[in-house]
């Protein structure tokens, strides 16, 4: 029997190329790839969220985790493709127009894939336009936003009536963040939810996407 622990202590640890050789290692010995992701990797994830919550791990160890766990999934995502495992939900996630910063939306979209979701990230500098495409060209079932940028933090708005004006808001859930993001500012721009951080956003669309269905 395959032990699949030192998975879970290389992403909690970020030790991307152990988490790599272990992943190399499971999958040789018949392990299924949905047990690393369900058995390791998530709770991985969870405890690194958790660690973050009750700042035991800061901004750095959050990244290089989320590092470790891409190294893995990256084995695993053209398996668990082939075997049709169904996604949580559909994210199209992107920094919103004019801000180019990407750390943070990064984190996100690892954690994301980490919970299951299949992301489309649409990178930095994203218009409302290309949101209201990856919706209707792309099926995504969540818009994620973030911005870093107080002079950015309008692009929310601006895509939210996006969606409106091309009839597929109703079909959307729309979450956002970023350091100047606030729950406030998510119910004066009409979002359906704010996130604080990676963790809070996994939460949140998995929330939402469970309120929708
Ligand atoms: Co910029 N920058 N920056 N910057 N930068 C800030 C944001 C700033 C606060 C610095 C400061 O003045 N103290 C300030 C903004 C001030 C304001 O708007 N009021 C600022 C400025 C002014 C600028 C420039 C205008 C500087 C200039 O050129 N004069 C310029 C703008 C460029 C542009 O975007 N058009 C600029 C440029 C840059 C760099 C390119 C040098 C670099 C970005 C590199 C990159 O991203 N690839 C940079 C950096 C690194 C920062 C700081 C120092 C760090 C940001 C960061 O990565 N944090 C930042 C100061 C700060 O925040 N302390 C600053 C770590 C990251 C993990 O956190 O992104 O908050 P964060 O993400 C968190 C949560 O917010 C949340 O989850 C993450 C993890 O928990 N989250 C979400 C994020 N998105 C989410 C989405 C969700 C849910 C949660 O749902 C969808």
């Amino acid at each position: 029997m395959q032990d699949i622990k030192p998975l879970y202590d290389a992403i909690l640890s970020g030790d991307a190329k152990t988490a790599r050789e272990v992943t190399e290692k499971a999958l040789a010995a018949g392990v299924e790839p949905l047990k690393l992701v369900h058995e390791a990797m998530v709770p991985a994830m969870d405890e690194v969220g958790r660690r973050f919550e009750c700042n035991e791990y800061f901004v750095p160890e959050l990244l290089i985790s989320a590092r470790a766990m891409k190294a893995a999934l990256e084995l695993l995502r053209p398996l668990l493709a082939a075997k049709g495992a169904q996604p949580v939900g559909r994210v199209a996630i992107g920094t919103v127009k004019g801000d180019l910063h990407d750390i943070g939306k990064n984190l996100v979209t690892a954690m994301l894939e980490g919970g299951g979701f299949e992301v489309i990230d649409l990178g930095v500098n994203v218009s409302a336009e290309q949101f209201v495409n990856a919706v209707k060209e792309r099926n995504a079932n969540v818009v994620a936003m973030s911005a870093l940028l107080t002079t950015t933090m309008p692009s929310m708005r601006t895509t939210i009536q996006a969606l409106k004006d091309a009839g597929v808001r109703q079909q959307v859930k729309v979450i956002i963040g970023g350091a100047p993001i606030t729950q406030r500012y998510a119910e004066e721009i009409g979002a359906d939810g704010y996130g604080e951080s990676a963790p809070a956003a996994v939460t949140l669309a998995k929330k939402q996407l469970a309120t929708k269905n």
